[in-house]
């Protein structure tokens, strides 16, 4: 009664006025899970009201790929909640901010600042291979003593300390008070942020007392603070001559605009703010951390889960790489079943099982359905690697899938994976990303195999949903494999 359906729009679940709830109320499942079962009753493509907003909900990759690609750009729009507005000072970053110049122009710069660290140039080999080597001591410290892990603190203190330099050119000890600090105040954003996934369901929520939006309030202001503290000091040395990491070049970008004013172009109108060089870095320094983090720890359980697969990745190490050296990138192209590996828990676990969601910034279509501006488009990646017609077994983890019949070379068996999307809107830190989980990876597994401590049961494989997917807490015994005994430092 609220929504006229013509014979062009997409199947229509009942409007009712509550739906929300059928989400994170009455339904066991979470949103991925649910959008996908709701395909056997209204097909792939189907809408829905959350609230007040017309959502459609894209499972297929035919359609997937006509909103992310084919009409990137109609797409490429973001909507605005309460939760993301907080977060991101209502829109001035680039994973929340809407489609706009400024946006693009920002794009621009991180995408050149990271290009700059990337694939060709040794340094941010070097950054990441010394974190390797640390977290390779501590496991060997755990060891030496018997004593199982929550590796968790550790390959996120690796991982941040790769974003710390590239952002910050920075990064910090173990133990670490910021450190600390920073732990807890990302998780409870990840925790706060997007319990609605993020299309706002109850905007009107906000003007009761919430406990959620307190909390993301108070970690919001605790980030804001240390980013602050970021851009006070760099903005002390700063030198036009050298680019030391990513805020130095927004920084190089900000003077040089307010240097330009003259074809009214000036550092405000092209969103050269403070505020959007805070939320810019915020961005990559939170997704830097929190997406490599969770796919290293769904990666360990599978590893953990599927012992088999842990011992070829092994045997790949130890014919192509051996025992005298550490892995490092040029080996990439040698570890086939390795990046197979990590290609199937991006498959099986995605991080960002319905990404984010993206709107229509114009009267457009999605197959024969029409779309009307302003509507929102959840595409579900959880239902696009999970697509029974596109993978055999698609809960089974098989890193074989991504391997040639030889197991000589790499393949991609289907085009319904999209693990850091694709577009105007795909992921800037996916060559990153992919460089910190082939060395971390290969370095613990060189060095020591990983097991479930004697007396408890394997990891739970159900994911917390969230702004990113995580696996619940979870222990490991890292033994270490011949050779590797000893803890080789200095010192002994
Ligand atoms: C966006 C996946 C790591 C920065 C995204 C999206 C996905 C994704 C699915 C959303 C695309 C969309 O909405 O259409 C991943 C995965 C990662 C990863 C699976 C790790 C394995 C990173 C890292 C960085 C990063 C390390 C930072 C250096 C971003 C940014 C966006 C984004 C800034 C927003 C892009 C935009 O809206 O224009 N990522 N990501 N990501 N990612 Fe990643
Ligand atoms: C993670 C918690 C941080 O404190 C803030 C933050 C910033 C950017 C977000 C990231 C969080 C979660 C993962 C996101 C990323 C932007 C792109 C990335 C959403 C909330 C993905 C996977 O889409």
């Amino acid at each position: 009664w609220m929504f006229k359906q013509g014979p062009q729009d997409p199947p229509h679940l009942p409007a009712l006025p509550l739906i929300g709830s059928l989400l994170s109320l009455r339904s066991p499942h979470p949103p991925h899970v649910l959008f996908k079962e709701l395909q056997d009753k209204y097909g792939p493509t189907y809408s829905l009201m959350m609230g007040s907003h017309n959502v459609i909900v894209v499972n297929q990759h035919v359609h997937a790929k006509e909103v992310l690609l084919k009409k990137g750009k109609t797409f490429a729009g973001r909507p605005r909640t309460v939760t993301t507005d907080i977060l991101t000072r209502d829109g001035k970053d680039i994973a929340f901010g809407d489609y706009s110049a400024t946006w693009r122009f920002h794009r621009k710069i991180v995408h050149g600042a990271l290009c700059m660290f990337g694939e060709g140039c040794a340094s941010i080999e070097k950054i990441i291979c010394a974190e390797a080597q640390s977290l390779c001591s501590t496991l060997s410290e755990a060891a030496a003593v018997g004593l199982a892990l929550d590796l968790s603190p550790e390959l996120t203190r690796a991982v941040t300390n790769v974003i710390c330099s590239l952002c910050f050119n920075s990064s910090y000890c173990r133990g670490d008070p910021e450190f600390e600090g920073m732990l807890r105040y990302s998780q409870g954003i990840v925790d706060t942020v997007a319990k609605d996934s993020l299309v706002d369901i109850f905007p009107w929520l906000q003007v009761f007392p919430s406990p959620d939006l307190h909390l993301l309030k108070q970690c919001v202001s605790i980030r804001d603070k240390l980013l602050q503290k970021k851009y006070a000091e760099h903005k002390a040395d700063y030198s036009d001559h050298v680019q030391r990491d990513l805020l130095d070049a927004l920084l190089r970008a900000k003077r040089s605009a307010e240097n330009n004013n003259t074809a009214g172009i000036n550092a405000e109108s092209v969103g050269l703010s403070e505020d959007h060089v805070l939320m810019t870095v915020g961005d990559i320094f939170g997704a830097g951390v929190e997406t490599t983090t969770t796919v290293l720890k769904w990666a360990i359980i599978y590893l953990i889960h599927y012992p088999q697969v842990q011992m070829n990745i092994q045997d790949e190490l130890d014919s192509k790489v051996g025992r005298h050296r550490s892995p490092q990138l040029s080996d990439r192209g040698s570890l086939p079943y390795l990046e197979a590996t990590i290609r199937e828990v991006l498959r099986i676990r995605p991080v960002a099982p319905l990404l984010i969601p993206h709107v229509a910034l114009s009267d457009t279509s999605i197959g024969e359905f029409t779309v009307r501006k302003g509507t929102r488009v959840v595409i579900n990646l959880w239902s696009l690697h999970h697509d029974e017609k596109e993978w055999t077994k698609p809960e089974l983890f098989d890193p074989g899938r991504f391997l040639n019949n030889e197991g000589t070379g790499l393949t991609i068996p289907s085009c319904s994976y999209l693990p850091f999307g694709t577009g105007v809107r795909v992921c800037l830190g996916e060559a990153l990303a992919k460089m910190e989980l082939f060395l971390l990876l290969s370095w613990i597994l060189q060095r020591f195999t990983l097991s479930v401590p004697p007396g408890c049961s394997l990891p739970s494989l159900e994911g917390k949903f969230g702004v990113v997917l995580q696996p619940a807490k979870y222990r490991v015994n890292a033994t270490p494999r011949p050779g590797w005994e000893r803890h080789r430092c200095k010192a002994c």
